[in-house]
C-alpha cells in the first residue's frame, strides 16, 4: 500500500509539475550529442541509423529537421532514463478510470 502511494504521489507530481514545461525547449544532452553540426536542430542523417526510420514521426512541422521542443515531445525524449507503465490498474473493481501513469526511474540492468 506504501507503494502505491508513493506511485500515486509521483504520477501528481510529474503531471502538475509545470517545470518539465520549462525546460522541454533546452536540448537534452542526447540532442546535443547527436547535432554533430551543432545548428540547434537535428536532421535525419544525424539520427542514429536505427531511429531514422522515426525521422518523419518525430519532425511534426515537415521542416526536415528535428528543433529540441520537437524532440521533448517523443515519448522517453524527455523522460531518459524514467520508465513508463501506462493504465497501471490500482483498484479491484475493473473500472477503467481507476488506473493510473507509473513514471519509475530504470535502473542499468544488473548482471
Ligand atoms: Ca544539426
Ligand atoms: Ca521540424
Amino acid at each position: 500500500m506504501r507503494f502505491l502511494w508513493a506511485a500515486v504521489l509521483i504520477v501528481t507530481w510529474v503531471a502538475a509539475n509545470p517545470a518539465s514545461a520549462q525546460v522541454a525547449k533546452e536540448p537534452t544532452q542526447r540532442f546535443l550529442d547527436w547535432d554533430k553540426n551543432k545548428d540547434g536542430k537535428l536532421t535525419k542523417d544525424e539520427l542514429p541509423a536505427a531511429l531514422q526510420a522515426n525521422f518523419e514521426k518525430v519532425d511534426l512541422n515537415k521542416d526536415g529537421s528535428i528543433s529540441p521542443e520537437e524532440d521533448a515531445k517523443v515519448p522517453g525524449g524527455r523522460l531518459d532514463g524514467v520508465k513508463v507503465d501506462r493504465d497501471v490498474p490500482y483498484a479491484a473493481d475493473k473500472n477503467p478510470r481507476h488506473t493510473l501513469d507509473l513514471y519509475r526511474p530504470e535502473y542499468p540492468k544488473s548482471k
